[in-house]
Formats: structure tokens, sequence, C-alpha cells
């Protein structure tokens, strides 16, 4: 038993790289991608994001488990903010998050901002992942994004730094059915840098093939796939490198573990 999901995990391994260089070759050069130096750096870094992750799928790191195509729920529930509120992400829909950025900073060497479009040039991942809300539904479905690991190398993560901090563009209403102790603030959620640096977390930008939609948190969300629903941010518009998660927002380093859910949500 145990070989045999060995052997389906170094297959899946094989095809993770595979697809991590078949990203490489649809990397349109001597347009404007060329033109931001983060862009040319997260590049550079692909090689060697791919062996670092190699390895560790060798050496027997464990990995969420991953669902054949067959197994894709024909319905993925979206929860929690549906569309964010305000002008300026009805402004992002409309233009098609053509201004949108990612920006990686805090406790790294060389911060980053990409636009959607650069992260969608680059190498990606797809894995097909059981997401468990703790609400008490579940649905699979596949994700394609960048290994979050690969930004972060390039990037540079300083030693000091325990923290990835993901702020999202929504401000989660309350929804008083939830026990009452959920007050209305901005989402935000934060895992551990080993956990940001697994070969499955990704910052996805497709699902089921097709660019995220709205309620699933396009442009870009997470994917870090041995936790729980809640720690899947959507809406991602900075990831913050930090030693300590106090003094931002609640203090309990998310959304829901700032109203008493537990930090590390693991499955
Ligand atoms: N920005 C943001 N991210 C979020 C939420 C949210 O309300 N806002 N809800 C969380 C919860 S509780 C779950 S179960 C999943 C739902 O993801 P889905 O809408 O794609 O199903 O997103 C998580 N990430
Ligand atoms: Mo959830």
């Amino acid at each position: 038993m145990t070989l045999i999901t060995r052997r389906n995990a170094l297959i899946t391994a094989a095809t993770g790289s595979g697809l991590l260089l078949a990203g490489c070759t649809k990397v349109r050069f001597g347009d404007t991608l060329t033109g931001s130096a983060g862009f040319q750096r997260v590049l550079a870094q692909a090689e060697a994001w791919t062996l670092s992750s190699q390895r560790f799928l060798l050496s027997g790191g464990a990995m969420a488990r991953e669902y054949s195509v067959a197994d894709i729920s024909p319905k993925f529930k979206a929860n929690g903010t549906l569309y964010p509120s305000g002008e300026d992400y009805e402004d992002a829909v409309n233009e098609e998050f053509a201004r949108w950025r990612l920006t990686i900073d805090g406790m790294v060497s060389h911060p980053l901002s990409l636009s959607v479009a650069e992260i969608r040039s680059l190498p990606a991942r797809t894995q097909i992942t059981r997401h468990d809300c703790v609400e008490g539904w579940s649905a699979i479905g596949q994700w394609t994004g960048v290994p979050l690991g690969l930004l972060l190398k390039t990037a540079g993560v300083l030693p000091q730094a325990k923290y990835a901090v993901f702020h999202c563009a929504d401000n989660l209403e309350g929804e008083p059915e939830k026990g009452g102790m959920q007050a209305p603030g901005q989402y935000y959620e934060s895992i551990a840098v080993v956990d940001a640096l697994h070969p499955q977390t990704l910052i996805a930008h497709s699902m089921n093939g097709k660019p995220l939609d709205v309620g699933h948190g396009a442009p870009l969300r997470l994917r870090v796939e041995r936790q729980l629903g809640y720690k899947q941010a959507k809406y991602v518009q900075r990831i913050q490198l930090t030693d300590r998660l106090s003094g931002l927002y609640g203090g309990k380093g998310g959304y829901w573990e700032d109203r008493g859910y537990e930090w590390y949500a693991g499955i």
C-alpha cells in the first residue's frame, strides 16, 4: 500500500516537473513582459526551483493527495466573499485585472511586483486536490498556478522570516449565522515559510482549466493543500514576509483566526 502510494507520488512528481518545463516554452520573449526585472529574475530561478522541489519529493516529503480528472467535482461551492465590495475591485474586473499586481515584500532581499499576465507566463504546476471547509463541505478541483516557492526563492526570503502573510482585496462582511463571533474585516491569512515553500503551494490563476472566476478568488489565490479551506486566501494582492503575526490586523494570523479559529488548520 505504502509502495503504491509512493509510486503515485513519484508519477505525480514527474508530471509536475514536465508541466514546469512545458510552462517555460510559453514564455513570451520580445514583448513588454521582458521589461520587468522581477519577472526575468523569477524565470532565472525556475530550474533551481524544479530541482529543489524534485529533491523534496524524492526524499519522501509529505504531499497532499492528488486526484484524477474524473474526480473533479461538477460543482465547487464558492464560499466566504463571493464578490469583493468596492469600486476598486469592480474596476479591476472590468479591465480584466490588467493593472492588478502581486507584491512580495517585507523580510525579503528583492521585493517583487508582478502583473497577472506575468504570473500567467511563469512556469506552472497543475494539481487536482480536495478542498475541505470547516463548515463541513468538501470539493475536488484542479488548480494551476506558479509555485509560491519559486516566487519566494526569487524574492530571497531573509533567514529571520517565519511567516508569509497574504493580504486580500475583500472586506468580509459580518455573517451573524456564524455564531455571532464574526465582525466585518479585511480578509487575510498567513502560513509558515516552510509550508509556503512546499511544492504544492501555489499562487493559482486557473481552476479546472479556466482563469479563476470572481467567486473563487480572481485573479489570484493561494492553494496550500495540506490545510483547511479558510487558509486558501482569495483575491491576493500582497504577500508580506514577517517574523511575527502580532501587530497585523487582530494579531492571530488570519481573518478567522482573529475570530477564534485555529491558526495551523492542518488536514
Ligand atoms: N479573500 C478571501 N479568501 C477566502 C475566503 C474569503 O471570504 N475571502 N473564504 C475562505 C473559506 S472559509 C473557504 S472554504 C475558501 C472557499 O474558497 P472557494 O470560494 O473557492 O470555494 O476560501 C477561503 N479564502
Ligand atoms: Mo471555509
